[in-house]
């Protein structure tokens, strides 16, 4: 029976998902099963590197890297643990993946023949290092580019005209603005540089032993794709930095055989010479498909590192406000989505900082009342994507950090406050949510989110939906290949529905109480940001209330 094995890496972990699809002769009914999951963690497998939750230390909280070294290092490590745990690698029949989005990998002329000529008795990392123009990684948690959005944006004749190009208005995190940097910050490197790569099609490029495609659905998130024409955009390359359409890979197709895996990985981990490489995407891509959104329908809210909000989108249809995005989904169409960078970092900071386990962090969620007697937090520990908060800094209204539960209860809703407020240009229903990532294992957080957004949550069989997208994208284009398509939908069949059996539902009682909430929380934002008046009047109000 066919396996497919999909990765992810993100942010914090790689990890692995194989998949076996089994079809029952006679009904020709198509099944499919999670074989095998492993999860690498970046900080605490690989110490070397001095990661914090998969990042590098910079004195700049406005500069965020990571090293793409290490993500070398753990796909190169996944394969023998994947190996040791049983797992037959001479068996899979094709391999995808997913990666952090924005982040961008360097690499040197020279680099890519380098890659198919690997010395399989060596381990990956240190062949992989001299091949790099650029020793770290710019990922989407860095904020550092406002002057070259500036620039990128006036190039291309404003905010609205870039978003109805390529999905979205210049982000920080981009990977256009931030080629831009790198060009104007170190010229000389930007020179010796032959191809830029995100993490997930370098990703794919070491697995290939050469030159990988992008997709459209990471290429989207780099203010350079003409989204929907699905290629690389003549005036945002040249907006961008010189020459920089010949440093760039082809875009293809997210369901494209790109090729087989390498000699490489053929020697040194017992993949068989015929296992298809499938294109790679991006994690939230990715996630789509592994939450079985493939048709419109309903929106998921995935809690990994970044806390993202997204739906599939039959047409292309940008955010006048300038906060969503739209990105390319696998299936060929659109999605969209809004990220909040103050995620699971701002809850473990809240947990850390008053010195709880996720135990002790559910018993203070269960001690505070909804609406937390009127108190409010703008979370914003570390610079915010949605809304755009560029000086960092929590904000207090009628509570105070030494309050340990009501800090934990105030952190959660601000979040699902946030999300349900700043989702609404996506014009989509949300009366039931898909829920994934690390942190939907919290039923009293998907509770609060329930109760927010007056939905039902529903949690995903797995909370590693990116990789369990990518090792079904990978039967996809695999089966496409073969001339047998399997169509999306029974691709995603089981996905989405509730698999786990498991429904979260919101407490009707709960939905005025919210109401006035969302309204004191939207009052709170604009008088931090937009310089909106003093809200202490509503908050007493909403506490009286
Ligand atoms: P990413 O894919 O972005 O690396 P994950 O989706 O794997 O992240 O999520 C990792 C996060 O999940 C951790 O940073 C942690 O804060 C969070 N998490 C794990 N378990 C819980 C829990 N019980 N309650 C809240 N958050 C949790
Ligand atoms: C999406 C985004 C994040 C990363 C995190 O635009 O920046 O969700 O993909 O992995």
């Amino acid at each position: 029976m066919p396996l497919f094995l999909g990765l992810d890496s993100s942010t914090q972990s790689l990890s692995a998902i194989v998949i076996e699809v089994k079809s029952s002769g006679s009904s020709g009914e198509i099944s499919r099963e999670i074989v095998h999951e492993l999860s690498l963690n970046f900080d605490r497998e690989f110490p070397g590197y001095g990661t914090k939750s998969g990042v590098l230390p910079h004195e700049d909280p406005a500069v965020v890297h990571s090293s793409p070294v290490l993500w070398a290092e753990a796909l190169d490590t996944i394969f023998g643990r994947l190996r040791e745990a049983g797992v037959p690698l001479d068996r899979i029949d094709a391999i995808s993946g997913a990666g952090q989005q924005h982040g961008s990998v360097y690499l040197r002329e020279g680099a890519l023949e380098a890659l198919a000529r690997l010395d399989p008795e060596r381990p990956l990392a240190p062949q992989v290092e001299p091949l790099l123009s650029r020793s770290t990684s710019p990922i989407w948690m860095d904020s550092s580019t406002s002057s070259q959005c500036e620039a990128i944006t006036a190039a291309l004749g404003g905010a609205q005209e870039l978003a109805e190009l390529t999905g979205s208005r210049a982000f920080e995190r981009f990977t256009g603005p931030q080629i831009r940097k790198f060009h104007e910050t170190d010229p000389a490197a930007y020179g010796e540089t032959a191809r830029i790569h995100l993490v997930s099609s370098f990703l794919a490029s070491l697995l290939l032993g050469g030159d990988a495609a992008i997709d459209p659905g990471d290429g989207s998130g780099m203010n350079l794709l003409d989204l929907a024409e699905g290629n690389w955009s003549p005036a945002a390359l040249e907006a961008t930095a010189p020459g920089l359409g010949e440093k760039l890979p082809e875009v293809k197709p997210s369901s494209t055989v790109l090729g087989t895996v390498s000699e490489y990985f053929v020697q040194r981990h017992g993949l068989s010479k015929s296992t298809a490489v499938v294109a790679w995407t991006g994690d939230n891509p990715s996630s789509l498909i592994g939450l079985g959104l493939v048709e419109p329908g309903h929106v998921a809210i995935s809690l990994g590192t970044s806390d993202t909000l997204f739906g599939y989108m039959p047409e292309m249809r940008v955010d006048e406000g300038g906060e969503g995005h739209v990105f390319g989904a696998p299936t060929g169409d659109f999605m969209s989505l809004i990220c909040f960078l103050n995620g699971s970092l701002a809850r473990e900071e809240v947990r850390d900082r008053h010195g709880l386990d996720w135990a002790a962090f559910d018993r203070a969620l269960e001690a505070t009342p909804p609406g937390n007697g009127g108190g409010v937090l703008l979370p914003w520990f570390a610079p915010e994507i949605t809304p755009s908060v560029s000086e960092p800094g929590p904000r207090y209204h009628g509570l105070g950090p030494e309050e340990t539960e009501r800090e934990v209860r105030a952190v959660v809703e601000a979040q699902a406050a946030s999300m349900a407020l700043h989702s609404r240009w996506m014009g989509v229903e949300t009366k039931k949510i898909l829920a994934t990532g690390g942190a939907s294992a919290n039923r009293r957080i998907l509770q609060v989110l329930a109760d927010v957004f007056g939905a039902e949550v529903r949690p995903s069989e797995v909370p590693q939906t990116s990789a369990l997208g990518a090792a079904l994208r990978a039967w996809h284009a695999w089966s496409l290949d073969q001339g047998r398509e399997v169509p999306w939908p029974r691709i995603v069949a089981g996905q989405g529905s509730g698999s786990t059996g498991e429904v979260i539902r919101p407490r009707p009682e709960l939905a005025p109480l919210y109401g006035r909430f969302l309204e004191l929380y939207r009052a709170c934002e604009a008088h931090a940001l937009e310089g909106g008046p003093d809200p202490e009047a509503l908050r007493e109000a909403f506490t009286k209330a």
